[in-house]
């Protein structure tokens, strides 16, 4: 029996500014959710979202808020295995809440695999690989800067894919920006953009012509999410892989963007597609649709990449690998052990559950007190 779900907000600096075109972060709130079950097994999930109510419309406050409030209650008393009875209940009755829903939905079948004995993949259908790409973000704003900063992550053998985040500046300013960061970088290094959201459809024609020409490979929501015309022109314009992620809110605009042509590829998300489960019928989708899978991130700690490796290891096929690093941009680890990254991957976890240990005195040190709440 589920016996209490206890939510908390953890405050994490960042180990740099993180600038995107909608919010310069420099700390993660992290919402964490605890379930007790009457077995004495608990679960544990994770909810973030970026620069608070910048990148969608869920925040922190409203997650923890709306669990505490609405979503607890409905599941307490409800049979712990019965995951999907529980969620089932949740998705009912409550609207939207995507974010909220998928940390419970993680923390369900945390305490589930722990119960059985299995990790979390394999709950999920089974995995299908070990161990994941992960792409970093170079996002400080400065060129000089994210080129070093790459450098250094490839020498580590920690990163060869790089996300840059663009949108902020004027279109000429940002092409020289990434394609100088592609120069110093070489062929055998995939350079990406995000430009979440901030083109026109003028501007991304003109902005993508020339990444393309100077071999980024990757063009990711460079217009507003609903602008899924404009998704589907430039998807069909261009050779370069065009990515839906903020246009992409779970299965039903799956569903929408296959049949419009509005991406070649997909960003899944755990958090936005609101749950694992969601998750994966999102990368069906791409699947049956002929369109190509990559594994993206709320920029979640540990709880919640963990979470989402589990899903990406079900993947068949993950052609653009992932950008599971969001532990790495903390300056605080809450795991006893920590995420394993090497040889430019992320490991899946193993053990039960999440196959992942909290370390409880330090979350309570980092716990945010109520009250205060100040913007990330
Ligand atoms: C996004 O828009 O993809 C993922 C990586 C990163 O740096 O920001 C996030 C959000
Ligand atoms: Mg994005």
């Amino acid at each position: 029996m589920i016996k209490s779900v206890e939510t908390l907000i953890v405050d994490v600096p960042t180990i740099r500014p993180h600038k995107l075109s909608v919010a310069t972060m420099n700390a993660q709130a992290l919402v964490l959710v605890r379930i007790l079950c009457d077995d004495g097994i608990e679960g544990w999930g994770e909810a973030t979202t970026i620069g608070g109510l910048n990148y969608g419309e869920e925040s922190p406050e409203s997650i923890k808020t709306n669990i505490d409030t609405y979503m607890a209650p409905l599941i307490v008393g409800m049979k712990a295995e019965q995951v999907a009875k529980a969620m089932n209940k949740l998705r009912t009755t409550i609207q939207g809440n995507r974010f909220a829903k998928c940390a419970i939905e993680t923390a369900l079948l945390d305490a589930q695999g722990k119960r059985l004995g299995v990790p979390v993949s394999e709950l999920l259908g089974g995995r299908v690989r070990d161990e994941l790409p992960v792409a970093w973000t170079l996002a400080s704003g400065d060129t000089k800067k994210d080129i070093a900063e790459a450098e250094k992550m490839i020498s580590l053998r920690r990163h060869n894919i790089f996300k840059l985040k663009i949108g902020l500046r004027s279109v000429e300013a940002d092409v020289e920006h990434v394609l100088a960061i592609k120069r110093a970088l070489g062929s055998d290094i995939s350079v990406r953009v995000d430009v979440n959201q901030a083109w026109s459809e003028l501007n991304a024609v003109k902005g993508i012509a020339a990444l393309q020409a100077g071999g980024i490979d990757l063009i990711e929501q460079p217009v507003k999410a609903s602008y899924k015309a404009s998704m589907a022109r430039l998807t069909n314009q261009f050779d370069v892989a065009i990515m839906a992620d903020e246009a992409l809110h779970g299965p039903n605009d799956a569903l929408e963007l296959a049949n419009k042509f509005a991406a070649d590829v997909f960003a899944v998300k755990i958090n936005q597609s609101g749950g694992l489960f969601p998750a994966i019928q999102v990368a069906t989708i791409a699947e049956l649709s002929g369109i190509s899978l990559y594994g993206g991130t709320m920029l979640e700690g540990a709880v919640g990449t963990a979470a989402s490796a589990h899903v990406f290891s079900t993947f068949s096929d993950l052609a653009f690998g992932t950008e599971l690093f969001g532990p790495l941009l903390l300056t605080e680890e809450i795991l006893t052990e920590p995420l394993i990254y090497k040889n430019f991957s992320l490991q899946v976890p193993k053990g039960p559950g999440l196959g992942i240990q909290l370390d409880v005195e330090k979350i309570n040190y980092l716990k945010r007190q109520q009250g205060h709440s100040d913007q990330v």
